[in-house]
């Protein structure tokens, strides 16, 4: 399996992130995808590749053109408002205020543009980003043409960004630029499974009143776990999207077992869907060692996922997403794509 490599995912280099009020030190950091490229680079999987330029137009089949422009603007913004350091949204325009308004001001326009305070808008977050979507669409293509399967090695993450938002890390949603790719490419039905900690509500969003797109989530009860206002269990998809969309909140604290029975039941109604292309967004923030995430995945479960993923015998683009235990992450991530290739 080859590897498709951001190279420019440096330029997002977040010192910090506000949680409980205080400036905490980031979790997502460019150490992550280094780890991870040490750990292909180590294990023999295949050719690590850089990224070809696709343009913008895959990624405006899924943002909003506004949205792409003001994350792509916001920094030379910051600047010349004098801002120091990164910046944080501060307002939200929520029930009752109006979000059909875009308001002058660079503070109101970053809240409009978010969803969250924990997502540090940096100096190179918009071009970081920008290159994980062509990361993302280049390893598509090795699997359009034919790889049995790709994996698109990448950072900032992308299942939370939203059509017209940023937050829980992420910018430009890769998992839904590839399905969107896809789908212009011929694919007539893409099954997105997200296997990250947190649900991808984001991705879920995009797709929910569509058929042409299956998503699933095996994630954090969002009763209690990041993003909490989407990920339940009765979100099963709307409109043409009807019974599309299957998420499996499990509760903090959850195990080996618990999230394998989870894990293959997901695998069975996405299998029930029929799909001709798999898209998996591989976060490895289950891991018990996770700093900032409650489930207890051993390291030798993953392996396990991988392995399970293959039964499915369908092309298959893996997508890099959350993991936060920055050492261990590698070794996690390459367990997933060897357990795919045995
Ligand atoms: C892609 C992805 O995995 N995004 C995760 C976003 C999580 N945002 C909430 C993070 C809360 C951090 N809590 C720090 C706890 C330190 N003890
Ligand atoms: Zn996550």
């Amino acid at each position: 399996m080859d590897t498709v490599y951001n190279q420019h995912h440096g330029l997002h280099a977040a010192t910090h992130e506000f949680f409980r009020g205080r400036l905490v030190p980031a979790f997502e950091v460019p150490a992550r995808a280094d780890y991870v490229l040490a750990a292909v680079q180590a294990s023999g999987l295949g050719a690590v590749r850089e990224p070809v330029d696709h343009g913008l137009g895959p990624l405006e089949a899924v943002h909003s053109p506004a949205y792409l422009r003001f994350v792509r603007g916001a920094w030379a913004e910051w600047q010349q408002l004098g801002g120091e350091g990164d910046a944080f949204p501060a307002v939200w325009p929520v029930r009752s205020l109006r979000s059909d308004v875009v308001p002058a001001s660079f503070a109101a326009r970053m809240g409009l543009y978010s969803m969250d305070s924990g997502t540090p808008l940096t100096a190179g977050a918009w071009e970081a980003a920008y290159w994980g979507a062509q990361t993302t669409l280049t390893a598509l293509d090795l699997v359009l043409a034919g790889a049995r399967s790709a994996y698109a090695l990448t950072r900032p993450p992308g299942h939370h960004a939203g059509a017209d938002f940023f937050g829980g890390y992420c910018f430009v949603n890769n998992a839904a630029v590839a399905a969107q790719a896809a789908r212009a490419a011929g694919k007539q039905r893409v099954a997105i499974l997200d296997v990250d900690y947190h649900h991808g509500n984001g991705t879920q969003a995009i797709f929910y009143a569509r058929g042409d797109v299956y998503y699933a989530s095996i994630h954090g009860d969002p009763q209690t776990e990041y993003p909490f206002f989407l990920g339940h269990a009765d979100e099963t998809g709307a409109g043409a999207g009807l019974g599309c969309n299957a998420n499996y909140p499990l509760p903090a604290g959850a195990g080996n077992e618990q999230w394998f029975e989870a894990f293959e039941r997901a695998l069975v109604a996405l299998n029930a869907y029929a799909p001709e292309l798999l898209i998996v967004s591989l976060g490895v923030d289950t891991y018990a060692g996770d700093p900032i995430s409650h489930f207890k995945l051993d390291q030798p479960e993953f392996r396990r996922i991988g392995q399970a993923l293959r039964t499915l015998q369908l092309p298959t683009l893996f997508l890099q997403e959350g993991g936060y235990a920055t050492e261990a992450i590698g070794h996690n991530v390459v367990a997933v794509l060897r357990g795919f290739e045995e």
